[in-house]
């Protein structure tokens, strides 16, 4: 029996790279957040989210899984990234199990229900163990920009395709796992259809100004303003968006600013605040969260974005380890992923000497708030086949420059 089953598996993973082919031809359909919530509310059809997800889930992986096949060999050879390829594998065959089924049986929808809960706990640990196999690469590799900038490439993408699937998932198990949510009962699965934008702000400064709190035993206060060009004057700011992914940039952005502000301001018995301005148009809405924490300089803004940059391996035992106020990691990175998403953006602002302004975009409509998802094709091919090219600007001489070699001899 055990042999038979042995047989059977690998008869499965062998037609993978079929599927992966096949599935990866197909470009994947970005959803707005008005057909998400359409999901959810007056047509919440189990079955059409059913026989949509058992050929989307498949095209995102697919294309995805293309692309990371084009890591380079040192990378993807890791034990870490074999590691989550097996993830990829293994939860695509586990959705091609449901292409044969009866979308009209209400046991096939409830068995995708517990397969999509088993793939996002399978895909938990993603992030750190990518993360994991770049210091692998970079413990044997020295760093050069070439391959820096095509990790940034690929990582963007490949994060984004995970926030994207996870989003997928979600919506549909929140959705039809046949209970209300009794914390959030207004919310359609992650989306609340009137997220408040400055009550997020109150939550995530709130968190951030505990752990500040804990290992600072001191915290900057916050001023919040918000404007509004619209007539609604006196209505809460509010759009449709999934509150859980402003709370994860807005906590990133207030660590941030937190650790800048105390670490200028160590010799004085005041803080400045941090003041975040809420801000809503007929096209955007934008976040932004000022502090007088000494800012960045221009050159260094780059490596705050930079995977490569950012990873740093794991404290050894014993060793003092920064407070996790300074842990950050990817924190900014996956932020601006997550503002992107639903095509909005994060960009830092800062002044050295002054202090930093963070801003996140949104898209105040959400009929404009579509998700930005990558595709394999050629042009996405062609970026991974970036060749170590002389650069297209001079280098600037270290010696100084000896004049009078040109001089017109009387
Ligand atoms: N000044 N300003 C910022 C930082 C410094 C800053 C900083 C030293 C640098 C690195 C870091 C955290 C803070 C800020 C707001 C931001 C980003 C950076 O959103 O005040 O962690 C890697």
């Amino acid at each position: 029996m055990k042999f038979v089953r042995f047989i059977m598996k690998n008869a499965a993973l062998a037609s993978v790279p079929k599927h992966i082919e096949h599935f990866s031809k197909f470009s994947p359909s970005p959803l707005s957040m008005k057909q998400f919530l359409d999901f959810g509310s007056i047509n919440a059809c189990e079955k059409t989210s059913f026989v949509f997800l058992r050929q989307e889930l498949p095209v995102r992986l697919s294309n995805i899984m293309k692309e990371i096949n084009l890591l380079p060999n040192r990378l993807l050879t890791t034990p870490s990234v074999q590691m989550v390829q097996s993830w990829y594998i293994q939860s695509l065959m586990e959705i091609l199990e449901f292409l044969d089924k009866n979308p009209d049986n209400f046991k096939v929808l409830g068995e995708f229900v517990d397969a999509l809960v088993t793939i996002r706990n399978r895909h938990n640990d993603v992030v750190p163990t990518m993360a994991q196999g770049i210091i692998e690469y970079k413990e044997t590799f020295p760093q050069d920009p070439v391959t820096n900038q095509n990790i940034q490439y690929f990582l963007d993408r490949f994060y984004m395709s995970r926030i994207s699937i996870r989003m997928l998932i979600n919506q549909h198990t929140l959705i039809f796992d046949g209970t209300l949510n009794p914390v959030h009962p207004n919310t359609i699965g992650s989306i609340d259809p009137h997220c408040e934008i400055a009550d997020v702000v109150q939550d995530a400064f709130h968190s951030a100004k505990m752990l500040c709190d804990q290992y600072y035993l001191r915290s900057p206060d916050l001023i919040l303003q918000e404007m509004c060009s619209k007539k609604k004057k006196n209505l809460p700011m509010s759009i449709v968006y999934v509150p859980s992914h402003l709370y994860h940039m807005l906590f990133e952005l207030f660590k941030n600013a937190m650790r800048a502000t105390i670490e200028t301001h160590d010799n004085s018995n005041t803080l400045p605040p941090i003041q975040v301005m809420v801000s809503l148009g007929d096209e955007d809405m934008s976040i932004k969260v000022s502090d007088k924490g000494g800012g960045v300089p221009f050159r260094r803004i780059e490596n705050l974005f930079s995977y490569m940059f950012s990873t740093a391996p794991a404290p050894q035992i014993g060793e003092r380890t920064r407070p996790p106020l300074a842990g950050f990691g990817y924190g900014l990175p996956i932020s601006r992923l997550y503002a992107q998403y639903f095509r909005g953006d994060l960009q830092l602002y800062s002044m050295e000497g002054h202090g930093t302004d963070a801003v996140i975009y949104l898209k105040a409509l959400s009929t404009d708030s579509i998700e930005r998802l990558p595709v394999y094709n050629k042009t996405a091919l062609k970026n991974y086949k970036v060749s170590q090219e002389a650069d297209d600007w001079c280098i600037p001489s270290k010696e100084p420059l000896d004049l009078s070699i040109y001089k017109v001899p009387k």
